[in-house]
């Protein structure tokens, strides 16, 4: 005999103590693309306490739609080791272009960040984040769906040491901070510079380059680090997205 009760009671149980139980914790991820997948289950391996809240159903980001929903990514040579860390396969197309099918990649990033001990909360949206002292301590957050809906209803706010903006080309979270800091970034101008261009190689590079702190306690990776520090964008070549949320666990992993 099957009690519907039980099922129910299991499922909200279990959700609420991981919920619980991440009120307080080292590092929060905005955003389950992969470069803050990678973040995070470097940071998860290493027994730090990480948190990854995404906007949507499913993690992934831009990654699981290849390019132009033609479900494969390129990695270059920089990044092959990863794909191995990850037990993606992939094959060289052409010498120091490695080809993977992206639905594998994301599948393979999820499950392995998952067993090192991330915990993901999917359909959360990060809104804001704590301030104090001009440094930021946390993120506050709300079911994706309220803002769907456009209902007004107050979010939940988790501190941590360290937030990380993974939000992609929108750097969300960094935005947030622009704006309610009056533009007193760690960036030239102080504000976000924006993205430019496509430009693969330069972007890859800079992408590694500009992950990093933009914000006392606040640090970027993958995608928005390029629009925040104003580097290009780079297409369906994943290399330095892999190789940006590594570096950043690294990055943090010392600053705390
Ligand atoms: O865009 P996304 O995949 O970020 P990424 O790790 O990788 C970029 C590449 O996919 C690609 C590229 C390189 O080849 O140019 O675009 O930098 O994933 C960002 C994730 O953040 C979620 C969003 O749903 C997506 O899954 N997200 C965005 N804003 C928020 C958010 C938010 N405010 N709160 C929570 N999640």
């Amino acid at each position: 005999m099957i009690e519907e009760t039980i099922i129910s009671k299991a499922i909200i149980e279990s959700y609420l103590k991981d919920l619980l139980n991440s009120v307080e914790s080292d590092v929060i991820i905005g955003g389950a693309g992969p470069s803050g997948l990678c973040a995070g289950y470097y940071l998860a391996k290493k027994g730090y306490k990480t948190l990854l809240f995404e906007r949507g159903l499913k993690p992934g980001g831009g990654m699981s739609g290849g390019g132009m929903m033609f479900n494969r990514i390129v990695v270059q040579d920089e990044a092959r080791s990863m794909l191995d860390e990850f037990d993606i396969r992939c094959h060289e197309y052409k010498p120091g272009y490695y080809i993977a099918n992206s639905l594998e990649a994301t599948a393979c990033l999820t499950d392995k960040a998952l067993k090192a001990g991330l915990k993901i909360f999917n359909l959360v949206s990060v809104e804001d984040v704590i301030v104090r002292e001009n440094s930021v301590n946390g993120a506050v957050i709300n079911w994706s769906s309220v803002k769907m809906a456009k209902l007004h209803i107050d979010p939940l706010a988790f501190k941590s040491k360290i937030v990380i903006d993974a939000t992609g080309h929108p750097c969300e979270i960094t935005h947030i901070v622009e704006t309610k800091s009056g533009g007193k970034l760690l960036t030239s101008s102080g504000k976000i510079e924006g993205e430019k261009s496509m430009w693969a190689e330069v972007a890859e590079r800079l992408t590694l380059e500009n992950t990093k702190e933009v914000y006392p306690n606040l640090y970027v990776c993958g995608m928005a680090a390029n629009a925040v520090f104003g580097g290009p964008r780079m297409g369906p070549i994943f290399g330095g997205m892999l190789l940006s949320g590594k570096k950043l666990a690294e990055i943090v992993m010392k600053k705390i």
